[in-house]
């Protein structure tokens, strides 16, 4: 594609929302991570290690980039893990958009998805970890509202921390 953007460019929104959940988390405690909003949906703290997780879980297994790292099973309970937990999966998805071309957006990978087999591209999957980021956001922040914790819109909305 003829674009003088380069891709770490045209993705450059996704560090605000990335960064949103480092100001969320700079306002929270370790116990205030146990906030549940009902019983049959994942705590607080653990919206962020699933966040974090899907990063590892389409790099390591579908997308195969090499770095090894394995979506980690136990759940972190500290602001300061959970924080570099995300760190790492952020550093990790910025390494292969550094390494990707525009030609690579349309790669293929195959997923399985309740029993069948499907094939998606780089493209679809980059949008598809962002659509994931911003859903998670908005639960976590029905998660305060219903604890009555504030976060100013400012720092909850899109600000980039890396
Ligand atoms: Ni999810």
């Amino acid at each position: 594609m003829d674009s003088e953007w380069n891709l770490r460019e045209a993705f450059d929104f996704w560090k605000g929302v990335q960064g949103s959940f480092f100001k969320i988390l700079s306002y929270l405690n370790n116990e205030e991570l146990g906030f549940e909003y009902d019983r049959e949906m994942r705590n607080l703290g653990e919206q962020f290690n699933h966040v974090a997780n899907a990063y590892h879980w389409w790099l390591e297994y579908i997308i195969h980039d090499g770095q090894g790292i394995k979506p980690d099973l136990d759940v972190a309970n500290s602001v300061e893990e959970i924080q570099s937990r995300l760190r790492r999966a952020h550093q990790r998805i910025w390494d292969l958009i550094e390494n990707s071309t525009w030609d690579d957006l349309r790669k293929e990978y195959e997923v399985e998805e309740n029993g069948t087999r499907k094939t998606v591209s780089l493209m679809w999957i980059l949008w598809h970890l962002v659509e994931h980021d911003i859903h998670h956001r908005a639960q976590i922040g029905l998660y305060l509202k219903k604890k009555g914790k504030r976060i100013p819109p400012e720092d909850f909305w899109n600000q980039p921390v890396l």
